[in-house]
């Protein structure tokens, strides 16, 4: 049977991890997010997490090697998914072209990639929000929050070109109540 593989993507604060969770329920794919499986090697203080720690509490990018890696063994450990929705993965070229490689040789190609757009000032608002309750020490400072939205500006936002270039880009309006953005996402599946 043919795998949905679904990257959703956006900047950060944009609703990645929340309309992931709904998206999982729905459809029964497997939620991969490297920033959750990152905070999960900071937690349990592996060599991958004593290197993420720093960059990620500066508002930078974890080298794509580590990444990548993660992603190879969690794909290779799951053969039997019906699919994957990739939250946060990929964010730079080098990982977009890694995971198309490894799709192909493993099962099925991504099918779509869902851009979530939000306006910068809202992205703030919501990560600032955030971090007053989370203790993650990214969402604390509004100086790395503003440092994140430019690494994805620069870093990853050029990846909607390469979807595009697919045919797999689809933009989805990320303001709105979290049911109305839902509805959107699974209408641009269902369609
Ligand atoms: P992530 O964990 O991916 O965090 P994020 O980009 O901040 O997005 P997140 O999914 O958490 O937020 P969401 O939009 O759901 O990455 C953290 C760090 O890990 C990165 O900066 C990087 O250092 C590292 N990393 C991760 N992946 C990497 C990779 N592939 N390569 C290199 N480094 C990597 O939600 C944010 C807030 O908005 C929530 O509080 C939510 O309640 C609120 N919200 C959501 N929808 C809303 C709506 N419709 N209206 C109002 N508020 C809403």
């Amino acid at each position: 049977m043919k795998k949905t593989n679904i990257v959703l993507f956006g900047p950060p604060g944009a609703g990645k991890g929340t309309q992931s969770k709904f998206l999982n329920e729905r459809y029964g794919l497997h939620h991969v997010s490297t920033g959750d499986l990152l905070r999960g090697e900071i937690q349990a203080e592996t060599p991958l997490g004593l290197q993420a720690q720093e960059l990620m509490s500066a508002g930078e990018l974890v080298p794509d090697d580590l990444v990548v890696g993660m992603i190879r063994n969690l794909l290779e450990d799951n053969p039997d998914a019906q699919g994957f929705i990739f939250d946060g993965f990929p964010r730079t070229r080098a990982q977009a072209e890694a995971l198309d490689e490894t799709l192909i040789r493993i099962g099925d190609p991504i099918s779509l990639m869902l851009a979530l757009e939000v306006p910068e000032e809202d992205l703030v608002k919501r990560l600032l929000g955030r971090g007053a309750t989370s203790g993650r020490p990214d969402d604390k400072s509004e100086e790395v929050v503003r440092k994140r939205i430019r690494e994805y500006e620069k870093k990853t936002a050029p990846l909607k070109e390469f979807y595009h270039a697919q045919g797999k880009l689809r933009r989805i309006n990320g303001i709105g109540s979290i049911a109305e953005i839902t509805a959107r996402l699974t209408d641009a599946i269902d369609g």
